[in-house]
């Protein structure tokens, strides 16, 4: 048997190092390295899964194109040619805006980012500004930091006491759970805010059951008593943010009282929460995605980050506010290729709506990678309707999920251990992984970085660089080669980290225009928001649709890639409180409907949930049931999130 390093792919804050173990040219499992400092040989089922994903009988190998009797295999030169051909028709008739370019976090590594220079190189097509995902709380940190940075584990560590604000590690980030232990190990405290008992609850010291969408208010109010009681650091804010006054006059009014009103916590929850934050130099807050998954979700991450900033905590080794932490992807490149202006754009939370409505030009391609938007996008019958209004579509994924069935043309993916990569991601994990080339793809399949290659050949696209595997990554690596001063061979390993200091802005340097804190933002004024952070109620229900729907992650699947082979339809987790008024009881399958769509969904009870909220996981796909079916073309704040949290919904029995 032999031992080749490989890396996770997966869109995920633990970007985990993987060792895959081979006998006869085939790999029989893969683990954990236990030489990396994140993931210290421990990888979950959805890691080990990729083994499975590649041997599945049902993995995609060929092309395959749409006929009146269904898909049917074709050649990959076919199938190039054609795309060829139909992209040619577009590029002249309407120029490049008529193809719409549709990727997201499907794939980590850098090989198969080409897509992005092959579609820049054709020339500016119409692409999508935001993101699905964790967009509200980056342009949070953009606006208030200059960018997105966190405190590296081993500083987490070191907290004497941590807020764990809207984030769920135990079954998102598992590997945080050591720095969780090590906390409370030595003494200091943890506690989760979150309107679930999620499994994470249940490894803290304390749970916060807040109210859905009003971390804005909580810390709002918690910046109220610090300086009501003038516990704030305004030496801190004096030295090194511009604005402060202009917040502390906005905090004025939002007392405890009022606070307690929005959040649902008690006055007394929320002056000692305030309190025990402040007295604890070591006081730290981790910040998750799901908090921001509201209307109001970019300005509750700025707020928070205010907070810490009054709390005199930004900058100091075990504190800090962690949203994300960009740190290999601040110095990763691109290939040299002529400027390119994307001269149509649309916010990722809203791209059914966008292409129906296009028509200067219309959309007349559209290429999706990397993907699933039928289950993972807002709105999936809008979704649904808008891709199939769309002439030509090319799809690219390892299956035939419900997004590839609806292309015209499906195009198989190679396994992470079929080609060789560099993976990172900028969620919580600092490092950088070499994944091997673990085994040779099927025979005559292409992978993502050839089949561009070729269609740039087929198209006569110059500008695209003729680059091999190598140049390509060193083109992309040489800003941080030049940055840590090492060369290429040297990044050939798991855990490759820049030796910067572990806590972001220890020396009060700021990447903003003003090399400050930005508690007063004027690039947050030019995107029409307040430039100082204000409150914004979350949305609320109406009589029709009397229930907020929250859709989390779950820990069986990332997002819809684990639900492939599941056929079982969703639970909806209604509060034990509702429950009893309810006319449906536990274990019965009822009829979720909101004003987008429908879905059936078994009913769990919630011992401890919030009446007027209801839970299903996201990911299920269509034969089970797609949360999204319900979910709105809603956008946040800022950053093109989308308030995917702001949903709501009737739960009725089934009639007949
Ligand atoms: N197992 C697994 N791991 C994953 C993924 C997965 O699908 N499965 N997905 C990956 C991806 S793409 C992402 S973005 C991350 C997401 O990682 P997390 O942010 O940790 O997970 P989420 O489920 O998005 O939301 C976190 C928590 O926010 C809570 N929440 C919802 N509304 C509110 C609110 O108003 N206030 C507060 N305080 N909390 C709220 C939810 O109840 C949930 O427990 O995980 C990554 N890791
Ligand atoms: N209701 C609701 N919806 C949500 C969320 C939520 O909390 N609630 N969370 C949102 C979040 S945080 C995110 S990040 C998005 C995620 O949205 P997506 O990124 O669309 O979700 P995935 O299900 O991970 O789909 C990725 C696809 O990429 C494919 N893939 C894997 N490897 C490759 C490859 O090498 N090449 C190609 N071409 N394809 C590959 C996989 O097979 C899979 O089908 O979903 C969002 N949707
Ligand atoms: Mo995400």
């Amino acid at each position: 048997m032999r031992e080749i390093l490989s890396a996770c792919p997966l869109d995920c804050f633990d970007a985990c190092s993987l060792v895959a173990q081979v006998e006869n040219g085939k790999i029989i499992a893969v683990r954990g390295n236990k030489d990396h400092s994140v993931t210290k040989g421990m990888i979950c089922p959805k890691g080990r899964a990729h083994v499975e994903r590649m041997y599945a009988p049902d993995r995609l190998l060929k092309p395959l194109i749409k006929t009146d009797s269904g898909f049917q295999p074709i050649q990959w030169d076919e199938a190039l040619d054609l795309i060829a051909s139909k992209m040619r028709a577009v590029l002249e008739q309407h120029g490049p805006a008529g193809i719409l370019h549709n990727y997201d976090y499907g794939y980590e590594g850098l090989a198969k980012q080409v897509d992005q220079v092959f579609f820049d190189c054709l020339g500016g097509v119409t692409h999508h500004h935001g993101s699905l995902c964790w967009g509200a709380g980056t342009t949070a940190a953009e606006l208030d930091f200059g960018s997105y940075r966190g405190h590296n584990p081993e500083d987490l560590m070191t907290s004497d006491f941590m807020i764990l604000w809207g984030r769920n590690p135990a079954v998102t980030n598992i590997h945080f759970l050591k720095v969780i232990q090590e906390v409370r190990k030595n003494g200091g405290e943890v506690v989760l805010i979150d309107p679930f008992q999620t499994k994470t609850a249940k490894l803290v010291d304390q749970w916060v059951q807040i109210k859905p969408g009003t971390d804005l208010a909580l810390a709002l109010g918690m910046a109220h008593i610090l300086f009501r009681d003038n516990l704030a650091d305004v030496e801190w804010l004096k030295a090194h943010a511009i604005g402060w006054e202009a917040y502390r006059n906005q905090v004025a009014s939002y007392t405890p009282e009022w606070t307690s009103e929005q959040t649902g916590l008690s006055v007394q929850v929320i002056e000692t929460l305030t309190r025990k934050y402040m007295k604890h130099e070591c006081a730290s807050i981790v910040m998750g995605y799901g908090m921001q998954r509201y209307v109001n979700g970019g300005n509750a991450v700025r707020a928070i980050h205010a907070l810490g900033a009054t709390a005199g905590k930004i900058g100091h080794p075990g504190a800090g506010v962690t949203y994300a932490n960009k740190r290999i992807g601040a110095h990763v490149g691109k290939p040299d290729i002529p400027e390119v202006k994307r001269l149509r754009t649309y916010p990722k939370s809203k791209m059914a709506d966008f292409i129906q409505k296009a028509d200067q030009p219309p959309v007349e391609m559209m290429w999706i990678a990397k993907s699933n938007p039928v289950v993972q996008a807002p709105d999936t019958n809008a979704t649904i309707d808008a891709i199939q209004s769309v002439p030509f579509v090319v799809a690219v994924d390892m299956f035939m999920t419900d997004s590839a069935a609806l292309a015209d043309l499906v195009l198989p993916a190679t396994s992470v251990f079929e080609e060789e990569d560099y993976i990172y991601s900028s969620m919580f994990s600092p490092s950088l992984n070499y994944a091997a080339q673990v085994v040779e793809p099927p025979a005559g399949m292409l992978g993502e970085f050839e089949l561009f290659a070729e269609l740039a050949g087929k198209l006569g696209l110059e500008a695209y660089p003729a680059y091999d595997r190598e140049t390509y990554f060193k083109a992309c690596l040489s800003p941080l080669m030049e940055t840590a001063g090492v060369s290429y061979e040297d990044l050939k390993r798991s855990d490759f980290r820049l030796r910067e200091e572990d806590v972001p802005w220890a020396d009060g340097r700021f990447l903003t225009p003003s090399g400050k804190m930005e508690l007063y933002s004027d690039r947050a004024k030019g995107m029409g928001l307040s430039p100082v952070v204000t409150w914004i109620p979350p949305v609320s229900p109406t009589t029709a649709y009397p229930y907020r729907l929250i859709t989390p992650h779950t820990a069986k699947s990332t997002n819809s890639q684990g639900f492939r082979l599941v056929d079982v339809r969703p639970e909806v987790f209604v509060s034990v409180v509702d429950l009893q008024e309810a006319a449906f009881s536990e274990g019965e399958e009822v009829l979720v409907r909101s004003a987008n769509g429908k879905i059936v969904c078994t009913v769990v009870p919630d011992e401890a949930g919030l009446p007027g909220v209801v839970k299903i996981f996201e990911g299920y796909w269509r034969k089970s049931g797609c949360v999204n079916a319900l979910t709105p073309q809603l956008e946040a704040d800022m950053g093109g999130q989308t308030a995917y949290y702001d949903t709501f919904v009737q739960v009725e029995v089934i009639s007949g």
